[in-house]
């Protein structure tokens, strides 16, 4: 009973912020699509309509780059400029975007979002092939994703070893994690009074980022903006090779050798480069002091001595060395993850940090995109009853916080928006 109603309120969510071909994070704080918050949607939607869910991806898609980034917002031109801050008018991409391939008929983000795309695409086929074959869905949506693939292992390897690179903050998706501090501290902040926050209009401003923050996100926003968006390595004032957007970078490889060969393609290339991919993010990002994976700050070529839930995340990943597999499952239930023991959810950062914060937003609360990515990884490594136990923590913290976009990792507690779609869409996935 406890999860027909989990599911048919999740389902209730996903259909009040369909928009028609698109499905917003939250009609409030979040009124345009964003692009890895699609990925998890569809992932949950296949279950309720796969032609919703090959829709939802292929709209992301229609704004695609011609350098083959997928920017992180496509912007809805009914939604008035004031309903979100960096609106169109900030970003300018059909014009300021135009050498980099930027759509002339849209208006988008010019910053990306990890790559949960091809794994999503891939997923989604496989809740009804027969109906994704008719619409042609993954011959159509392959060649996009793979120029996706690229754009992020050549134009953002600005660490020259082939990992991708975020040049901003919010392209990790984990917009204020206690990670960016040490890189955010060289950035001048833009003046307060230059920008409006329309996400303190709708949001509690201790469960948002800081002002200061903000200043910085804008400074760098612009600076990109205003170089074109081109990715010349050097010429990035924040470059951080992260182990959350590497993962996904990896396992989207393995979605597309997947693709490749349902299309009847030679899936070796995907093979080859997941396998790369992966020994170059254990050289390169893996700590066996920590038993996790670190970011690593490009421009001041050092480590970042923070933990993160993204530390975790290479779990999801096949073929990892058995030592580093079994310490990542030791860190996840430890003190700093808490798994099991002290915490509901995995918290978005380590619970003994010093930047630790229960409420607000990436600084610890748990989220429900990164617990659905743990519990896919607890179970790839042979951890199946952590995984139940954590699948039924995500669908009672979901349905009990009113689908909200984060809670506090102890007690569950609702914070950020309610009725928030990739809650409901993990919720769904979880308990189709
Ligand atoms: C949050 O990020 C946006 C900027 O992209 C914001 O704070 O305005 C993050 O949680 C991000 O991961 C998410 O994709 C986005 C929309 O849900 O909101």
């Amino acid at each position: 009973m406890a999860t027909s109603i989990a599911y048919s309120g999740a389902r209730r969510v996903l259909a009040q912020n369909w928009t028609g071909s698109s499905t917003v994070p939250s009609r409030t704080l979040y009124p345009h699509q964003w692009s890895w918050d699609s990925g998890f949607i569809a992932i949950g939607l296949r279950h309720l309509s796969p032609f919703r869910a090959q829709r939802e991806l292929e709209t992301l898609l229609a704004s695609q780059w011609e350098d083959g980034r997928i920017p992180h917002i496509v912007f809805n031109p009914a939604v008035p400029l004031t309903a979100y801050f960096p609106s169109p008018d900030f970003w300018r991409s059909s014009t300021a975007g135009s050498a980099a391939g930027a759509p002339a008929g849209a208006e988008t983000s010019g910053i990306v979002q990890p790559p949960i795309h091809a794994l999503a695409a891939w997923l989604v086929h496989q809740a009804d092939p027969a109906a994704s074959e008719r619409r042609g869905f993954l011959r159509r949506v392959y060649p996009r994703l793979v120029a996706w693939q690229r754009y992020l292992t050549e134009r953002r390897d600005l660490g020259g070893l082939g990992l991708a690179s975020i040049v901003h903050p919010w392209e990790s998706g984990m917009d204020n994690s206690p990670c960016w501090d040490p890189p955010l501290a060289r950035i001048e902040p833009a003046a307060s009074a230059s920008f409006h926050r329309a996400d303190l209009d709708h949001g509690c401003p201790a469960d948002r980022p800081t002002d200061l923050d903000y200043g910085r996100y804008v400074r760098l926003a612009e600076h990109y903006r205003d170089q074109g968006y081109a990715d010349d390595p050097g010429r990035q004032p924040f470059a951080v090779e992260d182990p959350g957007l590497n993962a996904l970078l990896i396992a989207a490889e393995h979605a597309l050798a997947e693709i490749a060969a349902e299309l009847g393609e030679d899936p070796a290339d995907h093979q080859v480069r997941a396998a790369q991919l992966t020994t170059t993010l254990l050289k390169r990002l893996w700590s066996p002091q920590e038993g996790m994976f670190l970011c690593r700050d490009v421009v001041a070529n050092e480590t970042i001595p923070e933990r993160s839930a993204a530390g975790l995340l290479p779990l999801i990943l096949p073929g990892l060395p058995d030592d580093v597999a079994r310490a990542l499952l030791r860190t996840a239930a430890g003190p700093r993850f808490g798994l099991g023991g002290t915490t509901r959810l995995v918290p978005s950062y380590d619970l003994a940090g010093k930047g630790f914060d229960p409420a607000r937003y990436w600084r610890g609360p748990a989220w429900f995109n990164v617990n659905w990515l743990v519990e896919r990884g607890l179970r790839r490594y042979g951890a199946d009853l952590q995984a139940d136990a954590l699948r039924h923590s995500l669908v009672r913290s979901a349905a009990g916080s009113g689908y909200a976009e984060y809670v506090d990792p102890f007690t569950g507690e609702a914070r950020g928006t309610r009725d928030f779609s990739w809650t409901a869409a993990v919720t769904v996935d979880l308990l189709a």
